[in-house]
């Protein structure tokens, strides 16, 4: 991966190649850890992240599902994102933050061992690449709401993201959707879906996929086009069906989908809504968008 110069770990700033944890961390062993993925871009007016306070604000939901207590303050995380953004000089890129269970505990039950929390910053250019994705349905299927937090951005829970790209991976598929327990769709490894039929878009509602921070922005940018955005359960025929859809997410931002289990959706993808989306929000992200500044948090 490309480095940058510093990591920010519990509040100091150490070189990226001194960044180093013990073995025997707690969150290593058990995936009790939460995790952010945040994005920043160049503007005319510098460099902006794109709804920091969002994402902050999702980290800190995220920890109390662990009853873990983040050692800083919304304020202090905030600001120092918008520091090590700004001290690495990279133009623009991808936030990694986490809150993780430390070392000097073993054994299930994480009270008691400390908690640390690092900020660290790189270039990532696009997740999915350019082009309309084929993606397939794995066997593995979204974890039970009653068996974690889905709306938690949980370490662990990305066990079952993973194990869902292997094996689409396997089978030379770019990215997986994975169904929920009831057979219906749930999201991407890594992102929210969309679909778009007769003009009308739809998406699952919450409660078994993340609530995504790209997902919150297109629907608000599409509801402000004009278009109805309707939250519904949603099975894989729907998107079969569908005459468009797309993912969302911080890393893969919007990305056409061209087939699903191989058979093509709509005419030809990208279609003309996904487009008009996409663009729309990446001008967003730029600052491009007066309506959307509010979104961003200047780095200078
Ligand atoms: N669902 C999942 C499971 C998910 O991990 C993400 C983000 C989303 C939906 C979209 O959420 P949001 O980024 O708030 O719009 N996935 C992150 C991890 C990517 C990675 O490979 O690492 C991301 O996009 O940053």
């Amino acid at each position: 991966m490309d480095e940058t110069e510093f990591i920010w770990m519990d509040g100091k700033l150490v070189p990226w190649k001194d960044a180093k944890i013990h073995v025997l961390t707690h969150t290593l062993h058990y995936g009790g850890g939460v995790f952010e993925g945040v994005r920043f871009y160049e503007t005319d007016k510098g460099q902006a992240i794109f709804r920091l306070k969002e994402h902050t604000d999702r980290l800190f939901k995220s920890a109390e599902v662990f009853e873990m207590e983040i050692p800083f303050s919304k304020e202090e995380i905030n600001k120092s994102t918008l520091e090590i953004v700004k001290i690495n000089k990279v133009k623009s890129g991808y936030v990694r933050h986490m809150g993780y269970f430390g070392y000097g505990k073993m054994g299930l039950n994480p009270k008691g061992a400390p908690v640390n929390v690092l900020i660290a910053v790189w270039p990532w250019g696009t997740y999915l690449g350019e082009e309309a994705v084929r993606i397939k349905i794995p066997k593995i299927i979204k974890l039970h709401p009653e068996s974690t937090d889905p709306n938690a951005k949980i370490c662990g829970n990305y066990a079952n993201s993973i194990l869902a790209s292997i094996e689409i991976k396997r089978d030379g598929y770019d990215e997986a959707l994975l169904l929920d327990y009831k057979g219906n769709i749930a999201e991407g490894p890594g992102e929210n879906i969309f679909m778009v039929k007769d003009g009308k878009i739809y998406t699952p509602p919450l409660g078994n996929v993340l609530p995504g921070i790209t997902r919150d922005s297109v629907i608000q940018i599409a509801k402000d086009e004009g278009f109805e955005v309707e939250e519904k359960v949603l099975t894989k025929e729907d998107i079969f069906n569908a005459d468009e859809a797309f993912f969302t997410g911080t890393a893969a931002e919007v990305t056409a989908i061209a087939s699903l289990n191989d058979k093509p959706i709509g005419e030809k993808a990208p279609g003309p809504i996904t487009v008009k989306l996409k663009t729309i929000y990446l001008d967003a992200v730029q600052g491009k968008i007066p309506k959307y500044e509010s979104w961003l948090s200047y780095v200078n």
